[in-house]
């Protein structure tokens, strides 16, 4: 009964769509995406495809993009921000630069996407999520396989390290919360200190350092696991590690920008990206984050969440302008600066 339902609601939804998309066949979308390149490619180019509207995109870091649409509040020119963490997401509904949207197709979400949608007032919702790690080269690291965040500050890992600047990227921001939930605020302060003896880079994108590693240009990246997970697939000596003491995670988000310039075929995007046809294209694109529609296949590749240990993220305090906001005033004064 289920089942017939959920294919009578996307037989009618599917309808809805193609009527939507071929009043706007000549029209335009401005997106903003966050996740790797290839993705962001392959869901253009998918979305252009069936619905005719030509979608015009650039990708930039979950950091870089928020601070973008920040910057052009007064004249919004992007229509979606589809992908990156969930934080600035988070922020921006909270400073009223997303547009409030509850999309047909909630019903078809996990409960995660779901929260994330009502904890920010339907001005964001999940499409992803993932858990935050390392991955090393296997064939640069010798002797015991570092497993915790501890390992990461082994003398043996002297400028071998690299992360992303949390300023610019979400993942790297993951991090810096992610300590301060596991640790408290200054002994995480303290942690990344030492680290930093270990950096030899912060990157500017959060999935860089993996890449990196991959070539053997640096021994770790601090990552999300599944971006370490698609190195190893595509042949790189990767192996991924989920931190022993526990380690965060993103619901990566999608959110309509508030007075962008197309604001129906922002939501035809919307609809069309919480769906499980187009959440099973990630593979195409060597993504392996976990899907928010419960209809969409989780790849086998995916690390299994249900085995690591997650903290309990709060999503909304470390999403919230305030905390986000002091918590990189503090980032940029102790360790950037260092
Ligand atoms: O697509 C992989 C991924 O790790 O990229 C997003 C990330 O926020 C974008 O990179 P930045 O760290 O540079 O912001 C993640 O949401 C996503 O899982």
């Amino acid at each position: 009964m289920k089942k017939l339902i959920s294919v009578a609601s996307l037989t009618a939804a599917m309808s809805a769509l193609s009527i939507s998309a071929s009043q706007a066949s000549a029209d335009e979308l401005v997106l903003y995406c966050s996740v790797d390149e290839n993705w962001c490619r392959v869901m253009s180019e998918a979305f252009q495809r069936e619905t005719g509207i030509n979608v015009l995109m650039t990708r930039r870091s979950s950091g870089e993009t928020y601070a973008q649409i920040r910057a052009e509040s007064g004249q919004p020119r992007g229509d979606v921000w589809w992908g990156g963490t969930g934080d600035p997401h988070l922020q921006a509904a909270q400073e009223g630069l997303t547009a409030r949207y509850e999309s047909p197709r909630l019903g078809e979400l996990q409960d995660w996407a779901v929260r994330q949608a009502e904890a920010s007032d339907y001005r964001t919702v999940g499409i992803y999520a993932g858990g935050l790690g390392y991955g090393y080269n296997t064939r640069l690291v010798r002797g015991d396989a570092p497993a915790c965040w501890s390992d990461l500050l082994d003398e043996r890992f002297r400028d071998d390290v690299q992360v992303a600047n949390p300023n610019s990227s979400g993942t790297a921001y993951t991090m810096l919360a992610t300590l301060v939930q596991l640790f408290g605020e200054d002994k995480a302060f303290d942690f990344m200190r030492e680290l930093n003896a270990n950096i030899s880079q912060y990157t500017q994108s959060g999935s860089a350092p993996i890449r990196a590693a991959a070539t053997g240009e640096t021994a770790v990246g601090i990552v999300f696991m599944h971006d370490a997970v698609a190195q190893a697939v595509q042949g790189a000596p990767i192996a991924t590690v989920a931190p022993c003491e526990g380690t965060g995670y993103e619901i990566g988000s999608m959110s309509l920008i508030d007075g962008g310039p197309n604001p129906d075929n922002a939501k035809i995007w919307y609809d069309w990206a919480l769906s499980a046809e187009a959440q099973a294209l990630a593979v195409q694109a060597n993504s392996f984050q976990v899907p928010s529609n419960s209809g969409a296949p989780t790849p086998p590749e995916a690390p299994r969440l249900e085995d690591v240990k997650l903290i309990d993220y709060d999503f909304e305090r470390y999403g919230s302008s305030e905390v986000r906001t002091r918590l990189l005033q503090r980032w940029d004064r102790e360790i950037g600066s260092l």
